[in-house]
């Protein structure tokens, strides 16, 4: 097939684009690459006639009915979190998180801007985010409802979500990190299994820098490093960093909480394309959890410029010795991208990426080896199958059977585990593949319900789509991207809807219902600065002003509030209705003002009044029969 005559206008950027990264990849002697983009293009031009299988009855949400499962997922360089309900495919919820939201009022409000960070004229450090993974917290190996962490890669740092309000409520930023991607959340202790929950949240760092990164070997990369970082689930403070070969992209924990592992594609150290694309194989790297927490204990580290967080040398010339490394490196396929753990808690899988592989590694075997009792990392793996073209992430049913996303066959694969140990050891009757499944177009991500817990029920699975091209209406330039969501619980493969990502899709967990209990009604005492009865009105302190508001449908505490332009104004706003979803907005026309307070809750902002003038504050949010009458005067004195 000639891949030029179907470089068609309306898509010509994103083909000449896929079609420079693939001939550098056939430079490399990647043959088969190609033979999968031809695939995908042809699913493409038959893409319109490709109809969804017929929804069976039991998949369809009908008006009013509840979904199963919420669906927590990530929303790439939009920097924010999304809640949505599966299978509906409905969007419940978009949660901000890096980014600033007017409807909610983030990165408008004094308390979302303490959690975000500040420059010290009050202003917000960062406005910008790239959301890839979301994890929850657990207990007993599933998911306890408590937390959820999202990364940013962009400026490498660690947000935490309040799973009953659903909001952010703290951000840390990583120090010495750059492209922080890859992260997971621990399962349990690795000394104290009393502790069988979550307390730790690893971090991988993608991005080689100076260590510190102050000027420091600008012109020598060879002298760059990524460091791996532990953070305290509970106080979301850095507990320590592990210094690497190589570097991190995506992380997986073992259920026994002694090992956590990050794939690594630039095993070569390399700063440029053809050199991280040199290697023959690559690795991912196993942290042992235990010894790295001995030696940090033992005062065994280095720091690093002015962070005070404790680094351990994880690189190899440190770790030669089983007996006392804190690191494996252990051998996969070229360039690996995801690592996933299965949920029987004995394999992670590594995709091949730019190798058409899958690597089963054996957890036990590589506890084996930190013991002295194996003799070669490599010796870990115990599969390798071939999957089909560009495997990227790994999903699992709980019956054994694992779906690995392939994102240049557009497809995927669904392979059994057990069977593939088999042929790795020679049985060549060993049924591997068992279905493949085209998806539209170029999956990313895949994740299935339940999936990353020991309660892995084999029911969805949600496949993350790079491209829609010809699956939804077009709405200019970019394509919504697609979630597709697959029925995994009968013998074959079902695609049951296509939902559409704006944009786009990366990781997300699907977790049952009955674990997620959300709070309706905040606490009116969970807030220090909460504006009652005894303390509502204007206090002046020279030329700053606090303003203590209180709402109520349909109307604020006061008709008139009256400042001098020069002043410095606080405006707090306790919401006192406590009735299930009455909330009222709070805009302040010109001053750039607009937030939102629930049932009982208090929130503040802080501003200039540096014009004159009239403005109506008034609630946004629709209330009450005589929502639009809910306004005051807010008058600015020359
Ligand atoms: Cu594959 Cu950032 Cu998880 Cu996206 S990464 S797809
Ligand atoms: Cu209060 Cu609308
Ligand atoms: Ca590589």
């Amino acid at each position: 097939m000639d891949s030029s005559k179907d470089n068609g206008v309306d898509n010509g950027a994103e083909q000449s684009g896929r079609r420079g990264f693939l001939s550098k990849s056939a430079a490399l002697g990647l043959a088969g690459v190609t033979l999968g983009l031809v695939a995908c293009k042809e699913e493409a031009a038959k893409g319109g006639e490709a109809a969804p299988q017929k929804a069976g009855a039991s998949k369809e949400i009908a008006p009013g009915q509840l979904d199963d499962y919420y669906a927590f997922t990530s929303a790439g360089h939009g920097g924010e979190a999304r809640v949505v309900g599966l299978p509906s495919g409905r969007t419940l919820k978009r949660i901000p998180v890096f980014n600033t939201d007017c409807m909610v009022g983030w990165g408008v409000t004094n308390e979302s801007k303490a959690i975000m960070g500040t420059k010290a004229d009050g202003s917000l450090k960062y406005t910008t985010g790239d959301t890839h993974h979301v994890h929850g917290s657990y207990k007993d190996g599933t998911y306890d409802g408590r937390w959820l962490f999202v990364n940013d890669k962009i400026h490498s740092r660690l947000a935490r979500i309040r799973m009953d309000t659903m909001e952010c409520d703290k951000i840390v930023e990583l120090p010495n990190v750059m492209g922080f991607h890859g992260l997971f959340t621990d399962k349990c202790d690795p000394v104290d299994t009393k502790i069988n929950y979550t307390t730790r949240v690893f971090c991988g760092g993608e991005f080689h820098i100076p260590l510190p990164n102050d000027g420091r070997d600008l012109d020598d990369p060879s002298k760059w490093g990524t460091l791996f970082s532990c953070v305290n689930a509970e106080t979301m403070e850095l507990k320590w960093q592990c210094r690497i070969d190589g570097n991190n992209d995506l992380v997986a924990t073992s259920y026994d909480g002694k090992l956590a592992a990050s794939n690594q594609y630039n095993t070569e150290n390399a700063a440029d394309l053809n050199g991280m694309m040199s290697a023959e194989r690559d690795a991912c790297v196993f942290f042992n959890i235990e010894r790295i927490e001995a030696l940090v204990k033992a005062g065994k580290f280095t720091t690093i410029g002015g962070s005070k967080v404790p680094v351990v040398d994880g690189r190899k010339a440190a770790n030669s010795d089983p007996k006392t490394a804190v690191t494996c490196y252990v051998p996969v396929g070229k360039n690996p991208h995801g690592v996933n753990a299965s949920p029987d808690g004995k394999y992670f899988v590594c995709s091949g990426k730019l190798s058409p592989t899958a690597t089963v590694i054996e957890l036990k075997r590589v506890q084996a080896w930190f013991n002295g009792e194996l003799k070669e990392p490599r010796d870990a793996v115990v599969a390798e199958p071939e999957i089909g073209l560009g495997p990227l992430h790994t999903a699992f049913d709980g019956k054994g059977n694992a779906y690995t996303s392939l994102f240049l066959d557009s497809q995927c694969v669904k392979w059994n585990v057990d069977a593939a140990i088999a042929q790795f050891k020679g049985d060549k009757t060993a049924k591997v593949i068992i279905e493949k499944m085209d998806v539209h177009y170029q999956p990313g991500h895949n994740y299935s319900s339940m999936g990353e817990t020991k309660e892995a029920d084999g029911k969805y699975l949600n496949s993350g789509n790079k491209f829609s091209k010809d699956r939804f209406l077009p709405v200019g330039p970019l394509h919504p991207e697609t979630e597709q969501l697959v029925d995994i619980s009968g013998a074959k493969m079902r695609l049951v809807a296509d939902h559409t990502a704006y944009s786009e899709p990366h990781d997300g967990i699907i977790v049952r219902r009955d674990i997620v209990k959300t709070r309706q009604i905040y606490n009116m005492d969970d807030f220090p600065n909460a504006v009652k009865p005894e303390n509502a009105g204007i206090e002046r302190h020279g030329n700053k002003v606090h303003v203590r508001l209180m709402s109520q449908a349909p109307a604020y505490s006061m008709p008139i509030i009256k400042v001098k332009k020069g002043d410095e104004v606080t405006l707090t706003l306790t919401n006192h209705d406590k009735v299930e979803d009455l909330t009222h907005g709070c805009a302040l026309p010109t001053y750039n003002i607009n937030f939102i307070v629930n049932p009982q809750e208090t929130k503040s902002v802080t501003f200039k009044a540096d014009h004159a003038g009239a403005f109506w504050l008034y609630c946004t949010h629709f209330c009450h029969a005589l929502h639009l009458e809910m306004r005051s005067r807010f008058l600015v004195e020359a």
